[in-house]
């Protein structure tokens, strides 16, 4: 009887492995994903046009070719939603906060009850995101949940870098994409910035 769940915890693990080694490829989105009442922070300019300029470039949270993908080709997970920041300043610690359409907070490890996860979190002691500081949150699974979404992009810690730190943001809704760039200081009302639709 004890065999079985061993077994099982094999398999899973495997799985996993399998899905670690697999870059997925983007969904083909459906047409229908609409998105509506799109807003955000008070002075922010926000790009919803896609213009190529060339070869995908690696971290800069941009959908360089505008193939629909951020950053493809870069070890970052994609899926029909994707959010990417990046940022220069190496020591600075600044937090990528996507909320599900149920509110949900995604993080690393697990997806929400939405099926979104963060894949790479930045800036990480051991070095593992070598000065390149993207985050990235992508849905892993299912159909996108219909509701309000929020993307807050906040400045965790300065950690030494000088103020303000540019962080850009790039977001793919379905076949849409957006884009911002903010500057973030420490201290209420400059250390965030956020955009929110609805599906
Ligand atoms: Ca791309
Ligand atoms: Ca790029």
């Amino acid at each position: 009887m004890r065999a079985r769940p061993r077994r099982l915890a094999a398999a899973a693990l495997a799985t996993v492995a399998l899905a670690a080694c697999l870059e997925l490829p983007a969904a083909t989105p459906k047409p229908d994903l609409a998105v509506r009442d799109v807003t955000v922070s008070e002075g922010v300019g926000l790009e919803s046009a896609c213009t190529p300029t060339g070869v995908e470039i690696c971290f800069n949270a941009r959908d360089d070719n505008c193939n629909g993908v951020i950053d493809e080709g870069c070890g970052l997970r994609a899926g029909i939603l994707q959010f990417t920041i990046a940022w220069d300043a190496a020591e600075a610690d600044v937090d990528l906060n996507v909320h599900d359409a149920t509110g949900e907070l995604a993080r690393t490890g697990e997806p929400t009850a939405g099926g979104l996860v963060k894949d790479r979190d930045c800036p990480r002691p051991n070095g593992e995101c070598q000065g390149q500081n993207v985050e990235n949150v992508y849905l892993a699974e299912g159909e996108p949940r219909r509701g309000r979404y929020k993307v807050v992009v906040r400045l965790d810690k300065l950690n030494g870098a000088p103020s303000p730190i540019r962080v850009r943001l790039g977001a793919r809704v379905g076949q849409r994409s957006f884009g911002m760039s903010v500057d973030l200081a420490p201290g209420a009302g400059t250390d965030e910035r956020s955009f929110e639709f609805t599906l």
